[in-house]
Order: C-alpha cells, then sequence, then structure tokens
C-alpha cells in the first residue's frame, strides 16, 4: 500500500481526439499513450483527460455549461455525460487490455459544483484505489449544480483540485502543442516557447493567452493554465508538455528531461 504524494497526468482532448472532427478519435495516440503508462509502471498516478470533439460539441449544442434552462437540455445533459463515457471507454479499453489497473471515475456521480466551481468531491474511494495501487481515470464531466442545475466540469478544475487536496507531487498537463507560448503557435510560427516560468510571469503571460481550436466549452490555453494556478501557488510544479510526440507521456511520468513549460511558485 503507498501512501506517497501522487502525480496527476492530465491528457487533453486535443490529445486524444481531433478536436476539429466531431466525434474523431485518435486511435493511434490512443495506444501510444496505453504504451507508454504500461512501460513506465507508474506507482502513484491519477489521470484525469479531456473531452475534445466528444464532450464540447453536444455540450455547447445544448448550452449545458450555462445552466438549467429548458426541458430539452435533460437529454442533452444525459447525451453528453454519455458521449464523455465512450471517450473514456476507448482509453480504457487501451490500459486494460494492456493490464494496466486503471479504474474509471466518472465525476459526474461523486462531484457537486456551485456556479460551476467544485463544492463538494469526495474523494475517499479514489484514494483507497490509489493505496492499493490502482491507476483512477476521471474526466470532464457533466455534473450537478447546487445553484444553476447543472454545468460542465473541465478535467483542469478536476486537476487543480484533486492536487491541492491530496498535495500531489507534480502535475502533467499533456497537450498538442510544446509548451506556453507568447502567441497561438499555431497560427503563429514565430512565437515564442516559454520553457519556465513562475507566478509573477505566468500572470503577465495570461493575459496575452488565446482560447482553444475547434469545439471547446471550456476555454482553451488561458483558462487551463488559470484554472491550475492555485496547485502552483500551493507549491506543486505544472510541466506542459506535448503528449502527442513520442515518448512524452513515458519521460513525464519517470520525471526525465521533456520539452515543455515547467510552471513553479517562484
Ligand atoms: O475538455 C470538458 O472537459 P475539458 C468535458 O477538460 C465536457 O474541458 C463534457 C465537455
Amino acid at each position: 500500500m503507498s501512501k506517497a504524494k501522487p502525480v496527476i497526468l492530465k491528457i487533453g482532448g486535443s490529445v486524444l481526439t481531433n478536436k476539429t472532427v466531431e466525434l474523431e478519435a485518435r486511435m493511434d495516440m490512443i495506444s501510444g499513450i496505453a504504451d507508454q503508462i504500461l512501460e513506465a509502471n507508474p506507482k502513484n498516478l491519477v489521470i484525469v483527460h479531456g473531452g475534445g470533439s466528444f464532450g464540447h460539441p453536444t455540450a455547447q449544442k445544448y448550452a449545458i455549461k450555462e445552466g438549467f434552462k429548458d426541458e430539452a437540455q435533460i437529454a442533452g445533459f444525459a447525451e453528453t455525460h454519455h458521449i464523455m463515457t465512450v471517450l473514456n471507454g476507448l482509453l480504457m479499453d487501451a490500459l486494460i487490455w494492456r493490464g494496466i489497473p486503471a479504474i474509471s471515475m466518472a465525476p459526474s456521480s461523486y462531484v457537486i459544483t456551485r456556479n460551476g466551481r467544485i463544492q463538494h468531491l469526495d474523494m475517499t474511494i479514489l484514494k483507497r484505489l490509489l493505496e492499493m495501487g490502482f491507476i483512477p481515470v476521471l474526466y470532464g464531466d457533466t455534473v450537478i449544480d447546487e445553484e444553476i442545475g447543472f454545468t460542465i466540469l473541465s478535467g483542469d478544475q478536476i486537476v487543480a483540485y484533486l492536487a491541492t487536496q491530496m498535495n500531489a507531487e507534480r502535475i502533467l498537463v499533456g497537450v498538442d502543442v510544446d509548451g506556453v507560448y507568447d502567441d497561438n503557435p499555431k497560427s503563429n510560427p514565430k512565437a515564442k516557447m516559454f520553457t519556465r516560468l513562475n507566478m509573477e510571469e505566468l500572470k503577465n503571460v495570461l493575459e496575452k493567452l488565446g482560447g482553444s481550436e475547434g469545439y471547446d466549452v471550456t476555454g482553451g490555453m488561458r483558462s487551463k493554465i488559470a484554472e491550475l494556478m492555485p496547485a502552483v501557488m500551493q507549491g506543486i510544479p505544472v510541466l506542459i508538455f506535448n503528449a502527442t510526440k513520442t515518448k512524452h507521456i513515458y519521460k513525464a511520468i519517470k520525471g526525465e528531461n521533456v520539452k515543455g513549460t515547467l510552471i513553479e511558485k517562484e
């Protein structure tokens, strides 16, 4: 049984899916990620993944994030949750059939938000699973909200919450770009990547960052980083790296050197 500090790995929806084509999973990527996790053989890992072109288009169609306004959204809420379980199932298949002890934990079953912010997240079972050597796998999901009825909870908010509550050793954020840039590297080839940022520098950079390509109801790189700031402030380092590149997830889990942006408090 392990009581060591956990490492939280976020796998962006942009890595698992083609964000510009609705419901297109990147199966090669999913297999490659599972291979790397198998090889890394992590002991205290929690995985959280995003919605990509699975969760976001449906969430957008029914305006789930904005809360309950009319009956037509009820089926939309169920559909959005279901489509997330489908994406999660693709990743789970890849992990389980390699013998990785991953356990899927749908946040809609144990999280309540208030105006979109986590109000209650029961970590009892998650902590037990971790101690016993399982790898809990969570994801951005539809959740019940005390104030607005329901909403969308981003994987990034889950990551920050778990990391701060469990005082994680580090947070690894795998996306489809090499790190944090001073402009969008997909539209501006001259954009400069930061290899290291402290809190002060990060605040300045945040003002300049844009949203993400394709469907995204939870807001791209800017809101991703803003969400992770409380964890950084608590002294938990965050590495933002390109999870689509060969062996990057393996190296990040192992604590080996990976190209990316390391965000630290000081
Ligand atoms: O991609 C949102 O999670 P994210 C999940 O981590 C849904 O923001 C259901 C759209």
